[in-house]
């Protein structure tokens, strides 16, 4: 059991998505010999596989970037604040030649099993190729969401027309010029496509379970001046990300220094508990609607939450002519800041437009695919092409279809059937010498992610390393540190919009039938969540177990 060559490999890694590119640059400069796998034809993972029209960055670009190469900083030049899906996919191209990177990866080729032999210390790991490898270490770097999820409607096969999934997107695209288009699912993905989908489509039927709270994108294209300045400043935007507990820095050009012949730019305020409800109104029109989400208190208080979204609800009403689509899509019965935050670029006005409609499927569920389209308790709805974009079985869904198997043949998915157990979000107990790429219970997805991406390929990277050096066979967590590493992340999670009872999402896997509820993510914070991974090297590895 071997490479091609017959050699043991150092290092096996799972997915060419930012994780897997910049975990293969790293390796490689370590000199280790080491073999890469994607089941895409192309890099990029999540950048690769969602292609759907409107895909693009929920952060600002300058932020949402490698931050590994000075060189790479400097010379890529951005065209957009927010850049959409094909220049990240370029741009991940581009790092993919630049650091020779491709010479390790094999693609459209899916691992289907990993398993751990205790006698030599060593990892197999099969393919749909039929091939086998042989490594000491295995690392999954195969992103938080990765597994799509398809509903489980009634004779879901019936449908005669075309079906996609925004997660699984045609590389050359789809025409859907004059097409009568259906989308079940409005989260984040339902939000980006819907309205470009309706500047193509003839008629387009949103089918929405949940309406969302979304605020605008603000995206815009990239100045110069300010894509010339933000060069100038990266290493200062690199250091407040470090030192954000979202590792992100807010960046907005270079201070500026007050001057006192001008009055101050006005700010909006911190609580909205703290202001009157003329103010709140004030404060709504002076600053946008994106204001709601930036009071502090509307994080942890239901009161000042709850204000928040009536807010919100007046808001839609005032905005949507329709006052039906306004009700329709009105978020009612859970908080703002339950689910990821989702951003759009013209997504109401999207459902102003007559080609536009909505179907509330609170209201009127659906029964069954039909040949021709959908039917829901009220009607049958009939259509040429419908798209899922009903999100992804998150953070343990693809992991837990794989065959990983570990000491004693203790296969991961079977460890992780009541929710997932890793300690730091790195290691899991018996699996040793296994590591995951922002994993359950790292900041991974409640963070900029590709800041947390980097911070965990090189904490992996500098163990291989210490690892080797000190002729260290296997590193595997301790029982004792896993289960308080557990309980740590419930803790952290306590209080949270995101786990308050009437929140349902991917982050608790409440989306999935049957996965249990759990808050997934560790929400203490990468800032802190760095320093502890800074903590336990000091120690000399605590909470893990070093055999040698
Ligand atoms: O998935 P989602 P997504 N019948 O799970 C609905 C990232 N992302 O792909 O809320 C009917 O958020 C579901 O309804 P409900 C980002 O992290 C980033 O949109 O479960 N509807 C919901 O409306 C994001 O959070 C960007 O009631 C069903 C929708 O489908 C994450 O990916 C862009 C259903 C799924 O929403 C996931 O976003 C896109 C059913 N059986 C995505 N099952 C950026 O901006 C599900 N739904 C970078």
């Amino acid at each position: 059991m071997s490479d091609s060559q017959g050699k043991v490999l150092d290092a096996i890694v799972v997915g060419t998505g930012m994780a897997g590119l910049y975990m293969i640059k790293r390796l490689n400069d370590q000199g280790l010999n080491i073999q890469a796998f994607e089941a895409g034809s192309g890099v990029g993972g999540a950048w690769f596989w969602n292609r759907y029209p409107g895909c693009r960055a929920d952060l600002p670009i300058i932020e949402y970037s490698y931050s590994f190469s000075k060189e790479l900083e400097q010379d890529w030049n951005w065209t957009e604040v927010m850049a959409g899906q094909p220049e990240i996919e370029r741009y991940l191209n581009h790092v993919a030649d630049r650091f020779d990177l491709r010479k390790d990866i094999k693609f459209d080729t899916k691992v289907t099993d990993c398993l751990y032999d205790e006698k030599s210390n060593l990892w197999t790991v099969k393919t749909n190729k039929g091939e086998t490898y042989t490594a000491t270490y295995c690392i999954l770097a195969t992103g938080c969401l990765n597994e799509p999820n398809y509903p489980d409607f009634k004779n879901a096969d019936a449908f005669k027309g075309d079906v996609y999934h925004t997660a699984q997107w045609p590389r050359n695209g789809v025409d859907l010029s004059g097409k009568r288009v259906a989308i079940v699912g409005c989260g984040s993905s339902g939000v980006q496509a819907i309205p470009q989908i309706a500047k193509q489509a003839k008629q387009l039927i949103a089918f929405q379970r949940s309406p969302v709270y979304t605020f605008p994108a603000r995206n815009a294209p990239m100045k110069p001046e300010f894509l010339a300045q933000a060069k100038k400043d990266y290493a200062e935007i690199r250091e407040r990300q470090r030192n954000n507990e979202m590792g992100i820095a807010n960046y907005n050009g270079p201070k500026k220094e007050a001057d006192p012949s001008k009055p101050a730019k006005p700010k909006p305020s911190k609580k909205i508990m703290d202001i009157t409800p003329e103010q709140r109104k004030q404060e709504i029109k002076d600053f946008g609607i994106n204001v709601l989400s930036q009071y502090v208190d509307t994080y942890f208080n239901r009161e000042a939450n709850e204000i928040a979204c009536e807010l919100y609800r007046e808001y839609l009403r005032e905005t949507l002519e329709d006052p039906q689509k306004a009700d329709a899509l009105s978020p009612k019965n859970y908080p703002l800041h339950c689910k990821r935050p989702v951003i759009d670029t013209e997504y109401y006005a999207a459902f102003q437009r007559d080609n536009v409609s909505i179907v509330d499927l609170r209201a009127t569920p659906v029964e069954e695919v039909t040949a021709k389209g959908l039917r829901t308790t009220q009607a049958e709805y009939e259509f040429d092409v419908l798209i899922y974009a009903t999100g992804f079985d998150a953070m343990t869904g693809t992991i837990k279809r794989l065959n990983i198997r570990g000491r004693n043949n203790q296969l991961l998915a079977d460890k992780w059937k009541d929710g997932p157990r890793m300690y730091m979000g790195l290691q899991s107990v018996g699996f040793p010498n296994f590591f995951t790429v922002t994993g359950p219970g790292s900041p991974s997805v409640v963070s900029n992610v590709l800041h947390s991406i980097e911070q965990h390929v090189e904490w992996i990277d500098a163990c291989i390393a210490y690892l080797r050096e000190n002729h260290i066979k296997t590193i595997e967590p301790k029982i004792e540190a896993e289960d308080a590493w557990v309980e740590h992340v419930n803790k952290a999670a306590e209080g949270s919009m995101m786990t308050a009872p009437t929140c349902n999402s991917w982050y608790l896997g409440t989306n999935i039938e049957g996965k249990p509820r759990g808050f997934m993510p560790y929400l203490a914070g990468t800032k802190t969540y760095r320093q502890e991974c800074e903590e336990v090297v000091a120690k000399g590895y605590e909470g893990f177990s070093l055999a040698s």
